[in-house]
């Protein structure tokens, strides 16, 4: 029997044909990848289990990702299993790959998060729960890898929820038997609702087995905590804590239904996912409490206007398939050739790890990857009525790391800018510029990793061999004090000859002023029509002073000249523009400016001191530190730091901080540099020149 109340929460029921959408998400190497695949092969979609070590899951297909053993970007299966259709989308765990794992979370009905049980890595989940959170997505735990636990669940659960605002409820204890070399394994769980024992099995469903003695204070202290945490939110079942009546299986159920639905409570469930220990029990919770498309579309505030409602989350560029946009269907239907709001849709695939398999139509609930619809970009919905920006997409992180990218063949060049526009439409976590002070090609990103995979998949997916060197840094150099200049050009080269005679008054003015100039002729001494020439050939000179950079704040006023009613032309006013620069400046005391940034350091509060050691440790200046705004148990240090310090400062910011550190910077100010690196940059520059 359906108890009613489920059925208008869910708008569907186990087995009622509905398409709904997980995500597996969770930190770094916890074992997503290896769950989706006990996941498929659980529910027959696949014959044998593969793994992510031999490289033979159906997850981690992409050559960047097998070759690192890691998650490179999002894999994708759907499976039919028992009556409704579901969609796994396995997200990548490390922190530089997080915006397709905050992409696969936006479309999602609920998501899975895979951690390690371990108490003290828990803070790596943060960034991830506060997308979750505050997307109000029903989530629940897993905690994986049970079968090499060291920690006890009852910490794991304390631990989880210092990161989680949502309360955790625990859904199982682990049955434990000591091992012959006096550890201790665990070899099953008991279920804290139905309150029946199971033993786990290598693969397969786990064999219901007699509750054992020994467990059972364990499982009724367990049971009555989360019975306590279900009554917080529904007085019948408090009513009969209190009166210690036991409840019936059906309305623990429903609370827990209910409630994980609203995203009140996290049910935590444990196992092992590459043994499929525990997971027929996690997609049993799954049917039970995944919300399905309409209720998802709503949370998300989607105004569906009863025609097709598509939402592009992904962007794929394939050899063969030409552009996939990877979409949820959120109403409607969508068959191949049809048009959507003045947009064809070519043939839709739906994708099975690296597999694209041809449908014909896609239903609302489902993933699918459209092709050739190229005006559809991540972030757009796709409906009756033409594309249209979704709300609450996902927006990309400010980079925190670059590389200067060079083809290693000039002739790439061109190839190289196309082939870089397809890598960051398909990851906007990542963009690319040419930086006009230093000429160089950037490529900006979430780390070291994240760009090395990009700069990987230039070489394997369009041919280009990409050479990387850490960009330099926009030094600036400025004068100290002034002079006053005259120049003279003159030529006779046969014919007629070339001539300009100019004096300027050069001074320094103050930071951020940049470069003026002033004209104060009068009397037809340089006539009007030579002057901007002048100040052409003074910029000219400006891109490259005494020390090698850019010149910036100060001020060169022409005072006077003389000129040739034959001779004088642009050109030679151009030219003593130049000679008056080249003469004078090394007199006017030139210093070199290093680039100041602002520096803002987001982290978890105990790790605050270590933050403010490593910026005190790279010539930083602390200007303070305070809470994260909406971040419970985070600080922001902020700091004037140079440029040169900051370029890899992410990667240790990370190691002090399980990887969940980020920063922030904006350019500041110039500042001058004198002394012992001041010299080498100015040394370093003559060697370029040379
Ligand atoms: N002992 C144990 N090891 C596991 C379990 N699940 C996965 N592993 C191992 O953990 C490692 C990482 O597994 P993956 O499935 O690739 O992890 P992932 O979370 O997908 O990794 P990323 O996508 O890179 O974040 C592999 O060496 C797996 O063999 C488990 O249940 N128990
Ligand atoms: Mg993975």
């Amino acid at each position: 029997m359906t108890d009613p109340r489920t059925e208008t929460i869910t708008g569907g029921r186990p087995g009622s044909g509905a398409h709904r959408v997980v995500a597996l998400c969770g930190p770094y190497l916890s074992g997503k990848t290896s769950l989706l695949e006990s996941l498929l092969y659980a529910t027959g979609a696949i014959g044998r289990r593969g793994s992510t070590r031999a490289g033979t899951s159906i997850g981690d297909g992409a050559v960047e990702a097998r070759k690192r053993s890691m998650g490179t970007e999002l894999n994708i299966a759907s499976v039919d299993y028992l009556g409704d259709q579901w969609t796994f989308i396995d997200a990548p765990g490390s922190i530089e790959f997080q915006h397709d794992a905050f992409a696969a979370l936006s479309v999602c009905d609920t998501a899975v998060v895979v951690c390690e049980p371990s108490p003290e890595r828990v803070v790596a989940l943060a960034p991830l729960l506060k997308y979750i959170e505050d997307h109000h997505i029903p989530h629940l735990f897993f905690v994986n890898k049970i079968d090499s636990a060291e920690a006890r669940v009852r910490d794991m659960l304390a631990a989880l929820q210092t990161v989680s605002t949502r309360k955790l409820v625990l859904r199982q204890v682990p049955i434990r038997r000591p091992t012959s070399d006096g550890g201790e394994e665990c070899i099953g769980y008991v279920d804290l609702v139905s309150e029946r024992a199971y033993r786990y099995k290598s693969s397969g469903a786990s064999d219901l087995i007699e509750m054992p003695a020994e467990i059972l204070p364990r499982e009724s202290e367990a049971r009555r905590e989360m019975l306590e945490t279900l009554s917080e939110f529904d007085d019948a079942l408090l009513e009969q804590l209190i009166e210690d009546v036991a409840p019936e299986k059906s309305l623990i159920y429903r609370d827990l239904h209910d409630e994980f639905g609203a995203d009140r409570i996290a049910p935590v469930l444990v196992g092992a996912g590459d043994r499929e220990n525990g997971v027929r029990r996690l997609l049993k919770a799954l049917r039970h409490d995944a919300p399905v498309v309409s209720v998802t579309a709503e949370r998300r505030d989607l105004a569906l206007n009863g025609g097709v409602t598509a939402e592009c989350f992904k962007v794929l560029h394939q050899a063969h398939a030409g552009k996939l946009s990877l979409c949820r269907v959120w109403s409607g239907t969508v068959s191949e050739g049809q048009s959507v709001g003045g947009q064809r849709v070519g043939t839709l695939y739906r994708p099975f790890g690296a597999r694209l398999d041809k449908i014909a139509e896609a239903k609302a609930g489902e993933i699918v990857a459209f092709a050739k619809v190229d005006a559809l970009a991540s972030g757009q919905a796709l409906t009756s009525s033409g594309i249209k920006p979704v709300a609450d997409a996902v927006t990309a992180d400010a980079s925190v790391f670059a590389l200067a990218l060079k083809a290693r063949n000039r002739n790439d060049e061109v190839k190289l800018s196309g082939a870089l526009q397809k890598i960051v439409e398909e990851d906007p976590s990542l963009s690319f510029e040419v930086r006009a002070e230093t000429h160089e090609l950037l490529l900006r990103g979430q780390g070291e990793m994240h760009l090395k995979v990009a700069v990987d998949k230039l070489a394997g997916r369009y041919n280009i061999a990409i050479d990387t060197e850490i960009p330099r840094v926009a030094y600036r150099e400025t004068i100290q004090a002034g002079a006053t200049q005259h120049a003279r050009y003159k030529r006779q080269t046969g014919g007629h000859g070339q001539f300009a005679d100019i004096t300027v008054e050069i001074r320094p003015m103050p930071r951020g002023q940049g470069f003026r100039f002033v004209d104060k002729i009068v009397g037809g001494v340089v006539p009007r029509n030579f002057i901007p020439a002048v100040e052409e050939g003074l910029r000219d000179y400006l891109k490259e002073g005494p020390l090698g950079q850019t010149l910036v704040d100060l001020e060169v006023t022409l005072v006077d000249g003389q000129y040739h009613a034959v001779d004088s032309s642009e050109m030679s006013f151009k030219m003593a523009a130049r000679i008056a620069l080249a003469e004078a400046l090394p007199k006017c005391k030139p210093v070199l400016l290093e680039p100041i940034v602002k520096v803002t350091v987001a982290a978890p509060s105990d790790s605050t001191s270590r933050i403010q050691r490593l910026i005190s440790g790279r010539r930083g200046q602390l200007l303070g530190y305070d809470t994260r705004p909406g971040w419970l148990g985070w600080d922001e240090v902020s700091a004037l730091m140079p440029e040169a310090e900051v370029a890899d400062m992410i990667v240790e910011i990370r190691s002090v901080t399980q990887g969940v550190g980020t920063l922030r910077t904006e350019f500041d100010h110039l500042q001058e540099l004198t002394g012992r690196t001041a010299d080498h940059i100015v040394e370093e520059a003559k060697k370029r020149a040379a």
